[in-house]
């Protein structure tokens, strides 16, 4: 069970952020409101939320999940893999050590993204990217071995980050879209596959009793149901604008 959520409100430059998604400018006044109304969801999920004032130094800054990987027993700062990032990591840093005693970080010339990381259980996947590289993952890797977790990396082809397309629901269920839908490492798995019109609900988020899933995907929202899952749907088109994802937009320990 999670009990803690960490999230920041995107802030006045979030529309300079980075975006591949040709959906156009975001507007600011929706994307708080989109931001406050995903606070409400994670607090019906019974979590604690740290909310951080906004921070216009770093328009991506409100894609949290970035920015650290963070378990029961530890937590682990990241190290941008894009320069306008860097350095969004350092207060996170901050707050996490009101939560944990020790903290470990991802070091130069590693680079690592939370995105990046899924735990499935007991065992991490994590998604070589444009923004995780060999290093980055190797030193990760040593760290969840003292800790007795197993991981393993996983190359990838389209996505941005792992978690773009591929999400871990519990209970051995993974949500799946395009270069995931037939991939040997995940074969073992119960496996939703998430259709092509609707592959940006691939990023949807178990949070304890929960799944939180983005607004309007009909079809992946039946097959939740049909699954017994208690589904939220938010609104997330401005943070979609920006590239990001339901899970991008919090820490959950
Ligand atoms: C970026 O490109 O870094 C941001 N615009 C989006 C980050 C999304 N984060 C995530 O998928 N975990």
């Amino acid at each position: 069970m999670f009990k803690h959520a960490i999230v920041r409100k995107p802030c006045k430059n979030f529309q300079f952020g980075i975006s591949t998604s040709n959906l156009g400018k975001p507007d600011y006044q929706r994307a708080l409101l989109q931001h406050s109304k995903y606070v409400e969801a994670l607090i019906k999920c019974n979590l604690s939320v740290l909310e951080l004032n906004e921070d216009s130094r770093f328009p991506d800054s409100t894609f949290v999940e970035d920015t650290a990987i963070v378990d029961e027993a530890f937590a682990v700062t990241t190290n941008f893999g894009v320069k306008s990032r860097q350095g969004e990591q350092i207060e996170i840093k901050d707050k996490l050590k009101t939560f944990y005693n020790t903290l470990e970080s991802i070091r130069n010339p590693g680079t690592l993204e939370g995105g990046d990381i899924m735990k499935v259980e007991e065992h991490y996947y994590i998604g070589l990217s444009n923004r995780t590289n060999d290093e980055g993952a190797n030193q990760l890797k040593r760290i969840l071995k003292r800790y007795g977790y197993s991981s393993t990396t996983v190359p990838l082809k389209k996505v941005l980050h792992l978690k773009t397309g591929i999400s871990y629901l519990g209970d051995a269920i993974l949500l799946v879209s395009g270069e995931f839908k037939n991939h040997p490492d995940f074969r073992k798995y119960n496996l939703i596959e998430v259709q092509e019109s609707e592959v940006y609900a691939t990023n949807s988020l178990r949070v304890n009793k929960y799944v939180l899933i983005p607004k309007g995907y009909v079809n992946l929202k039946k097959q939740l149901l049909n699954f017994s899952f208690r589904v939220i749907e938010l609104e997330m088109s401005e943070f979609e604008k920006m590239d990001g994802g339901l899970s991008c937009l919090s820490l959950r320990f």
